[in-house]
């Protein structure tokens, strides 16, 4: 049994949001059409209270795209984004999500980021994503969404740990850095996950 999670694709990362994600809506229609391919599709969501402290906004002095720690671990601080309940959060209205059996939240707790859709970044606590999958006889998991170097990322590496078939569906993500993507890439490939276009699906 194979599955594709869709990664993120909330306002706030496409063109125009908070911390857009360059031609994030062109995987749109690619992951609209994806779909179709797949008995079981689930998502994550970012949705972070508005105190995260993974918000430039909350350390004095500092900008976005800047470093600082949280718990111990290094930090990228962002822009506010992806604010429970706001427009920011929501899923792109384009995107199609008839076929979407359970959507996993992910970046709730204030003190630490998640970007991986299975635990936060400090493996502090599990979103029980892993369970979900396995619970529903999925071996083979297909990865698309935002963004390429993060979130996709952390799923990914998070997806090869707990024993998953990983496939990196390369035309349905975009990154917030293309240096960062191909570090991410490399790293993907040599822990044994598959990085394939959606035309090579059958
Ligand atoms: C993401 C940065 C911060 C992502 C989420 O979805 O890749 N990136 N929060
Ligand atoms: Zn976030």
């Amino acid at each position: 049994m194979r599955a594709l999670l869709l990664i993120d694709i909330q306002n706030d990362f496409l063109p125009g949001g908070a911390l857009a994600v360059a031609e994030g809506d062109q995987i749109i229609p690619i992951v609209n059409t994806l779909q179709e391919q797949f008995e079981l599709v689930v998502a994550t969501q970012d949705w972070h209270p508005s105190d995260h402290k993974s918000f430039a906004s909350k350390h004095e002095g500092k900008e976005p795209f800047e470093m600082t720690e949280l718990l111990g671990l290094p930090q990228v601080l962002w822009p506010d984004h992806c604010l429970q309940g706001t427009t920011g959060a929501d899923f792109d209205p384009t995107l199609e999500t008839k076929k979407i059996e359970a959507i996993f939240r992910k970046g709730t707790n204030p003190e630490i980021d998640s970007y991986s859709g299975f635990y936060d970044n400090g493996r502090l606590k599990s979103t029980g994503l892993a369970d979900y999958l396995r619970g529903k006889g999925v071996r083979q998991l297909y990865l698309a969404g935002l963004a390429a170097d993060y979130c996709v990322y952390y799923s990914a590496k998070d997806a090869l740990d707990e024993g998953f078939e990983t496939f990196v569906l390369e035309d349905a993500i975009r990154a917030i850095s293309q240096e960062g993507y191909a570090t991410a890439r490399r790293d993907i490939l040599e822990r044994g996950g598959k990085i394939i276009h959606s035309s090579e699906l059958l």
